[in-house]
């Protein structure tokens, strides 16, 4: 399977975890393939997305690949909006490319997240696995 990004902007900004680590969020502004598809290749691990901001273009079939960081955790993507087009909740593996299509039917700003929690402790989500996709014109 191809993952492919043929431009990307990473913009840094600081970020900082619970325990006081800097992380880096970074944001990638999607292209659109010749094929007519903007295709976005994410990692999600303890606890971060990568990229943690995606821009893509309203009306426009996305392909979201997402891998896993390895590791024993568990993780999963989730995105409920479904008055934009985007409704998805994935398991996410180490071992091969979870592919999330959809295509975004109206402009806005939508929060994903990884919805995992072990017992009581601070959901995944919480302790910064989660991100935003921005819709635009
Ligand atoms: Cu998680």
């Amino acid at each position: 399977m191809r993952i492919g990004i043929l431009a990307l902007v990473l913009l840094l900004v600081g970020g900082t975890l619970a325990g006081g680590e800097q992380i880096a969020r970074k944001r990638l502004v999607a292209t659109i393939d010749a094929d007519g598809v903007q295709r976005v290749a994410m990692t999600g691990g303890e606890y971060y997305f990568d990229p943690s901001e995606v821009v893509v273009k309203v009306n426009v079939p996305v392909e979201l690949g997402v891998r896993k960081s390895e590791g024993m955790v568990p993780h999963n993507i989730a995105l409920n909006a479904p008055e934009a087009g985007i409704d998805f909740d994935r398991e996410l593996s180490s071992s091969e490319v979870t592919v999330i299509r959809f295509t975004p039917t109206r402009v806005g700003t939508y929060p994903f997240a990884c919805t995992h929690r072990f017992l009581f402790f601070e959901s995944h989500s919480d302790k910064g696995m989660h991100g935003v996709l921005e819709v635009v014109q």
